[in-house]
């Protein structure tokens, strides 16, 4: 597997107009997209930081896994997202290293990337994300 940089990092928040806010006014970034991932059950708001963008999210409902991991841990740093050349691939890069996956085949995530998720328990404790921008 050869991660090209960290194309994301998700941030659990309670509250996504809160946190935009926050964002914008204290840290000085632009908000530049919007958008919902209703398999996902989640609302997120994307800033650019670089290469790197943060992804807030914000669960659209109480069974979601953004739901599910505020109620678990709080808010804060909820996944790191790997972009890739290959996703294929590093899927089974990872898989043939033992490394248990979420996603078995990558599957389409907000802004239109192929994205696949690593199970935490396997990645030393971080919600491991790789995608790939395939520009389709
Ligand atoms: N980071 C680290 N550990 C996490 C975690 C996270 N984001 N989410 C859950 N865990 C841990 C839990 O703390 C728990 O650990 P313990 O057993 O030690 O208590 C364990 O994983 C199981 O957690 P759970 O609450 O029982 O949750 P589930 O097993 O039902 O689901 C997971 C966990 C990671 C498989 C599920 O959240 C998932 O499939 N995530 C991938 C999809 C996703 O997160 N989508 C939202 C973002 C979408 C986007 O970016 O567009």
């Amino acid at each position: 597997m050869k991660p090209t940089h960290i194309e994301h990092i998700g941030i659990a928040v309670k509250n996504l107009d809160e946190a935009v806010k926050y964002y914008q006014d204290v840290m000085g970034l632009t908000c530049y997209n919007i958008e919902e991932v209703a398999d996902q059950k989640v609302r997120t708001a994307f800033f650019k930081v670089g290469e790197t963008k943060v992804e807030l999210l914000e669960s659209t409902a109480p069974d979601g896994p953004v739901a599910k991991f505020i109620d678990k841990k709080g808010e804060g740093v909820h996944h790191i997202a790997f972009a890739v050349k290959g996703i294929e691939q590093s899927l089974e890069h990872a898989e043939k290293h033992g490394v248990k996956l979420i996603d078995q085949k990558p599957r389409k995530g907000a802004e239109g990337l192929d994205i696949a998720f690593l199970h935490p328990k396997s990645t030393f404790g971080v919600l491991t994300e790789l995608c790939e921008d395939k520009g389709e």
